[in-house]
């Protein structure tokens, strides 16, 4: 009984445990993969969104939507559009289950980041970006950062 209380426990400290990145971390693993400037938006602009999008959490997912969506990652990547998570109606735009944008690694993230930019609400489609970033000085967000 022991070792079964043991080994829950151990399964539910693994469940929980997160990949947070921290700002300049993330700042540079976005520009090795041509963030910078993508669409005419500097670097400044993915952090500050990943930021109240997720607080650089790569394993996120968000609250229910009020059509019963969710968003995923450290991008919050929305499974009405973007990503296949089994429960509801999806465009699947990135073509991906959105457990890909739940995972450590942000490569596929970004692919999908960069496909919602190339839409024609561009980075409107993050509604954090567009009330805590969009048209503000960013440059706070690479600040101190080795790039
Ligand atoms: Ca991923």
């Amino acid at each position: 009984m022991k070792a079964l209380v043991l080994t829950v426990l151990f399964l539910l400290i693994a469940a929980s445990e997160a990949t947070v990145y921290t700002k300049c971390e993330l700042a540079s693993a976005l520009k090795q993969n041509g963030m910078d400037g993508y669409y005419g938006y500097s670097l400044g602009n993915w952090i500050c969104m990943a930021y109240h999008e997720s607080r650089y959490n790569s394993r996120a997912v968000g609250p229910p939507n009020s059509d019963g969506s969710r968003d995923y990652g450290i991008f919050q990547i929305n499974s009405r559009w973007w990503c296949n998570n089994y429960q509801g109606p999806t465009a699947n735009g990135c073509n991906k289950p959105c457990s890909a944008f739940t995972d450590d690694d942000i490569t596929d993230d970004i692919v999908c980041a960069k496909r919602i930019v190339r839409d024609p609400n561009k980075m409107d489609a993050w509604v954090a970006w567009r009330n805590n970033c969009k048209g503000r000085d960013l440059s706070e967000w690479t600040r101190g950062c080795r790039l």
